[in-house]
């Protein structure tokens, strides 16, 4: 699903007071002590990153030798929205309702879809808001759509665990969250994933989606995902692109 891209030379640019003043709002830690060397070297750290009229606005002491700033800076940036090449997961969405009397009347049955952050990752947040009953951000979690049966696995799922759980429960498609990304802990462990259900001849039967803080699309589809799901992600994008993925396996559409 593709959006229509921008006009040829829609340029844009940051504003902060009036539309294209280019002012923008720079927030970084330096290891010196708070005091009037450390605003002049906030200051510059703006000015030789090419900012111009730079106002240190906030200098606050962050640890012992550690200093916050929240500097003001002008630019000249500006960027053609036409030229950036740009993967978007989910753009037009069905409603609740719409959905689910879709995709069972469409599949057929309902998708089996497994839930887990993986390896070592203890954060459940993230992938509870997308898998359970209540949500997130005012929509419902894939628990309560009546089209996917949505198994939630909990955190700290080991990888060959979750493949061989994607084969016991025939599995339509297993969403992966990863949060940490210390070292790019979360690019060997969702590999993993990619690895075991290979090494089971399962790969390509199943539908995987890698998800969190510091994905995007790009990254998913480079570690062996088929899609990728960032900050700010609702359950109800998931459900939608689960659904037309699902369905253009099938040679169907989600929107005809
Ligand atoms: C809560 C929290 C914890 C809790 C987790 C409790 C729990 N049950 O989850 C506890 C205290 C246990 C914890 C521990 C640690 N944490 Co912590 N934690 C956080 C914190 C404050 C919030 C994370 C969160 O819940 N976000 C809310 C959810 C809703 O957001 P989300 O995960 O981004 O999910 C959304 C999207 O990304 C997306 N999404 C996520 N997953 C998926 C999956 C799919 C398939 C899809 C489609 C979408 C999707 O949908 C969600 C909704 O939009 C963050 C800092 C922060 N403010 O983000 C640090 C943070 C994530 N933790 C961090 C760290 C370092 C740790 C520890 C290593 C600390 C330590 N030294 O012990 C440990 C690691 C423990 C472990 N083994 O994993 C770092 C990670 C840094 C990094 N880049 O690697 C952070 C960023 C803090 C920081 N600034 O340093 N943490």
């Amino acid at each position: 699903m593709t959006a229509r891209p921008p006009a040829a030379g829609t340029l844009v640019r940051p504003y902060g007071d009036r539309q294209d003043d280019g002012v923008l709002q720079l927030s970084f830690v330096l290891p010196v002590p708070a005091g009037e060397r450390a605003r002049e070297a906030a200051a510059e750290v703006a000015r030789k990153l090419g900012l111009t009229q730079v106002l240190v606005a906030s200098m606050e002491a962050a640890a012992e030798r550690y200093t916050f700033f929240v500097v003001y800076g002008r630019t000249e940036v500006a960027v053609d929205l036409s030229t950036l090449q740009v993967a978007e997961v989910v753009t037009r969405k069905k409603g609740f309702d719409e959905l689910n009397e879709f995709a069972l009347r469409e599949v057929g049955r309902r998708l089996v879809v497994l839930g887990a952050c993986t390896g070592s990752d203890a954060h459940a947040v993230g992938i509870d808001a997308i898998m359970n009953m209540k949500g997130f951000a005012g929509d419902y979690g894939l628990e309560r759509y009546p089209c996917f049966e949505a198994v939630n696995l909990g955190a700290q799922v080991e990888n060959a665990a979750l493949a061989r759980e994607v084969v016991e429960r025939g599995a339509d498609a297993v969403l992966v969250s990863q949060v940490v990304t210390q070292r790019d802990v979360h690019r060997d462990n969702a590999r993993r994933l990619v690895d075991e259900l290979t090494r089971l001849g399962r790969r390509s039967q199943v539908i995987l989606l890698l998800g969190g803080p510091r994905i995007d699309h790009k990254l998913a589809l480079e570690l062996g995902y088929d899609a990728g799901f960032g900050p700010g992600t609702r359950p109800s994008d998931v459900a939608n692109y689960l659904v037309g993925e699902v369905l253009r396996r099938m040679g169907k559409e989600l929107h005809g």
